[in-house]
This record gives structure tokens, C-alpha cells and sequence, in this order.
């Protein structure tokens, strides 16, 4: 997959050198391309920012450094899925990560200030889809922060960058059993710490019963931790032992 990065803040995504993604890089998974919009700026001062029409506080991204840097990572012809954060777009679930990383080619576009001039998604969209995606109901400085997030769940997905023994499809949020569910509680070595001992059923060798209990935790974590996501779950079919739960 390639991804390509416009920011004026590069330093940014030195993160995307360690860890998973450090290594879907160097193995050829994820090429990822970070730019500088500044790089498409002509004044000594690179300015990238001016005030808002209408008046109010704050500045805008001014759309020419914009339109220049998109003319150039993505030339006529060329179609990456356009990715703008910001705290006014669609919400970021699991579901869109999952489509995300079906695309061959992302391209994220980093506003600061109080966002960048309409113009430029406006006239993005007449070349590639342009999708503005928010992470939840809060704010923040800037989209790079929020493009480190997008970026590690979606690269988190690609086949090969997980080892198999980390399968997905437990996540939480994850599309099939898991869809409008959060993970229960895990447990490693040793049985007992600090006279807390690991639940009986995990140590008993029951594959039937463990994935059972784990159903009935998540059911549990789910209803006392994001109980606006119950309704869903009745919808998409609860069975008679998850409703006793
Ligand atoms: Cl995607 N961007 C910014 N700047 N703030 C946010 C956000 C995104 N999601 C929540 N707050």
C-alpha cells in the first residue's frame, strides 16, 4: 500500500520508523511518502496560513500551497483515496480502517489552524474521492496526530504485517462476532499473582467453553462500558444464552 503524507509538521511521523509499521516498511508492506507543504509555498516567509473571510479568531490554510502539493503527489490521471481529519467529518470505525486498507493508495492531507480553505476538497473531489474523517467528539491542534492513529490501525490490518498468530478477527469492533462488541479481560503467567488467580475455565482446556466465557466478558465489558452500543448488538442477533448474560 502506498501512503502519501502532505503536513507542515514532518517531524511528525518519525513513529512510522518502529514497531509494525517500522517493519511493513522496511519489508516492502507499506510505502509510506511524508511531505512538506511548505515545499510548495513561493514566499521567503513559506507562509501556509492567512485569516478567515468573515471575520472570527484563528487562522485558515490558504488553498495555493494546497493545490500545488495535491497537482504534484497526485498528477492528473493519478487517484489515491483523499483523506482529510478533521473534528467535523465522518466518525473513524473499525469498518472504515477495514476499507482503508482495501485501497491501494491513501493520500492524507494534515490541516492546522482552524482548517484548510473549502476550495481545496471542493475541487479535490472533482479528481478523487475525498472523504473528511473525524476520531471522535473532541479536538484536536492538528490532523497529524490523528493521521499516526489512521495510519496504525489501518497498517495494523494488511495482510502480513501481523503475525498469524495475532489474528484480527478477535479485536474488538471487529466485523463478524465482534462487530458492536469490546474485548474482555486477558490473563498470562503465572495462575496466581498476588493471591489472584486466573479464572478456572482458561487453564481447563475446553476451547468450546472458553470461547463461551470470553463472549459472556465482552457481553459484560460492552454493557458496562459502552452501553449505546447494546441496541446494536440485539440487532445484528443475540442468542438465548447471550441474553441471560
Ligand atoms: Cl481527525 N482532527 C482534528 N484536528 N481533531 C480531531 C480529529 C481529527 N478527530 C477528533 N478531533
Amino acid at each position: 500500500m502506498k501512503l502519501d503524507i502532505l503536513t507542515i509538521f514532518p517531524e511528525y511521523f518519525a513513529p512510522l520508523e518502529i514497531s509494525l509499521l517500522g517493519k511493513a516498511r522496511r519489508t516492502g508492506l507499506l510505502d509510506v511518502r511524508v511531505h512538506d507543504l511548505r515545499d510548495w509555498t513561493h514566499d521567503r516567509h513559506r507562509t501556509v496560513d492567512d485569516t478567515p473571510y468573515g471575520g472570527g479568531p484563528g487562522m485558515v490554510m490558504k488553498p495555493e500551497p494546497w493545490g500545488e502539493a495535491l497537482d504534484a503527489v497526485a498528477p492528473p490521471g493519478a487517484a489515491p483515496r483523499m483523506i482529510i481529519p478533521t473534528p467535523s467529518g465522518r466518525p473513524f470505525t473499525q469498518a472504515l480502517a477495514a476499507e482503508y486498507a482495501a485501497e491501494p493508495w491513501l493520500l492524507f492531507a494534515c490541516g492546522r489552524y482552524e482548517g484548510i480553505d473549502s476550495r481545496v476538497a471542493e475541487e479535490a473531489r472533482t479528481r478523487m474521492p475525498v472523504d473528511e474523517v473525524s476520531l471522535g467528539d473532541f479536538v484536536l491542534a492538528g490532523g497529524e496526530v490523528a493521521v499516526l492513529v489512521m495510519v496504525e490501525a489501518v497498517g495494523r490490518l494488511l495482510p502480513g504485517v501481523l503475525g498469524n498468530a495475532d489474528s484480527v478477527a478477535d479485536d474488538s469492533f471487529a466485523p463478524g462476532a465482534m462487530e458492536s462488541l469490546v474485548e474482555g479481560p486477558v490473563y498470562t503467567k503465572p495462575p496466581v499473582w498476588r493471591d489472584r488467580a486466573v479464572p478456572d475455565v482458561l487453564l481447563s482446556g475446553h476451547h468450546g467453553a472458553i470461547a463461551r466465557w470470553r463472549r459472556d466478558e465482552a457481553l459484560l465489558r460492552t454493557a458496562r462500558n459502552r452501553p449505546e452500543l447494546l441496541p446494536r448488538l440485539a440487532a445484528s442477533g443475540l442468542d438465548d444464552h447471550d441474553r441471560r448474560v
